[in-house]
């Protein structure tokens, strides 16, 4: 079977979650990384027996023979390394925000398409076991035609040690967090027609927004709710778990606290246990979403192998941007935004 050989760009604080992940799925394999920050590299690559070590991706392309490129840099250094990437005839995944603007996201898609190499974002929420379970609920077709639902993340974790830029950036919430549970929305409820979208900003240490309430309307019909919040201080923080409702025809699906899904339909209510496995290398609270990186990465090299366009492609994708972009021209002037993604 072939092992395709990946190089990694960007040896940060979430790249450590890629390359566990990595090393525990048999069809890939990161044989060099990629970091301007040499003592980040040099660590990252002690750390994970990688030896082939490079300070910029041009050199890295030119020594070695890959398969394809794992981009787990911040959103600014995206467009230059998936076009690189891309120039040299290799598949490409770009960590989310994919791209600060649609712009920069469509010439990705088109860059990629181009030299006809997949594109994929790493989008993983929508990896997630508990979201997945939902999923799977409502098409069971148990509470009948989904007409109203509520994608919430409502926390006051303190994200900002790990990931200072995110106090910096005159965008947080919304582009850093919300694009997860846009694409959730996406994902459960279909493309949206319509968003409305209100934001704050309650911490005084950061720039941007912290609190966000969207109202999605869907082409099917369901209205969804889309909120998501880092000042919102309770008694147990759930973070990272995103809580789900769904009411439909015939029933309703509530995805709670603690992984516990209850599905009521006319045969009655049922509770299951939805965790996410804690795998080896994993550590709570984090547990959730680092097993979604081992999903959507496992994921990616099926789709090498198959040829077909991964579940979250560059294309996709441009659909769940465009929600972030339409929340925060809706958030600033009052409107609701039209799309014409419309399923
Ligand atoms: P980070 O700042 O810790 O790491 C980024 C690394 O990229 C740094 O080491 C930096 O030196 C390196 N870098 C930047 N530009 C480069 C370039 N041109 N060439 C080579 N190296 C370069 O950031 P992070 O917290 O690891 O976040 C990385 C991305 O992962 C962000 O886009 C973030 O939104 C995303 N992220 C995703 C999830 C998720 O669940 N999907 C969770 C956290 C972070
Ligand atoms: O998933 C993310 O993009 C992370 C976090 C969950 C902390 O918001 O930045």
């Amino acid at each position: 079977m072939t092992r395709f050989r990946g190089g990694l760009v960007g040896c940060g604080f979430f790249a450590i979650n890629h390359l566990h992940a990595w090393r525990d799925i048999e069809g890939a394999e990161i044989v060099a990384l990629c970091d301007t920050d040499r003592e980040r590299l040099e660590a990252v690559g002690r750390q994970f027996g990688v030896a082939r070590l490079y300070g910029d991706v041009e050199a890295m392309l030119a020594a070695e023979r890959l398969d394809f490129v794992d981009v787990a840099t911040t959103v600014a250094s995206h467009r230059a390394l998936v076009e690189r990437a891309a120039a040299a005839g290799l598949p490409v995944i770009c960590q989310k925000p994919f791209a600060a603007s649609l712009e920069d996201a469509g010439a990705m898609v088109d860059c990629c398409a181009h030299a006809g190499v997949p594109l994929m974002v790493h989008e993983n929420f929508r990896w997630q076991t508990p979201i997945r379970a939902v999923r799977d609920a409502i098409e069971s077709g148990a509470i009948g035609e989904p007409f109203w639902g509520r994608v919430s993340f409502r926390s006051a974790y303190d994200v900002f040690s790990a990931q200072p830029y995110l106090a910096q950036g005159e965008r947080f919430i919304i582009e850093d967090l919300g694009i997860h549970s846009l694409d959730i929305a996406r994902f459960l409820f279909g493309e949206a027609a319509r968003l409305t979208a209100r934001t704050r900003r309650v911490n005084p240490a950061i720039r941007g927004e912290d609190v966000a309430t969207m109202l999605l309307d869907h082409g099917t019909g369901a209205t969804s709710v889309v909120d998501c919040s880092y000042a919102t201080h309770t008694k147990s923080d759930p973070f990272p778990e995103t809580l789900v409702e769904v009411d439909g025809t015939q029933g309703s699906i509530r995805l709670a606290q603690g992984y516990r899904m209850t599905v009521t339909s006319r045969q009655g209510s049922v509770t299951s246990d939805v965790s996410p496995r804690l795998l080896p290398w994993a550590e709570r609270p984090w547990f959730n979403i680092q097993e979604s990186v081992h999903a959507i990465q496992k994921h990616w090299v099926d789709c090498l192998r198959s040829g077909a366009e991964p579940a979250t492609s560059g294309r996709d994708n441009l659909k769940t941007l465009a929600l972030v972009e339409a929340a925060y021209r809706s958030a600033t002037d009052g409107s609701s935004v039209e799309l014409d993604s419309a399923a």
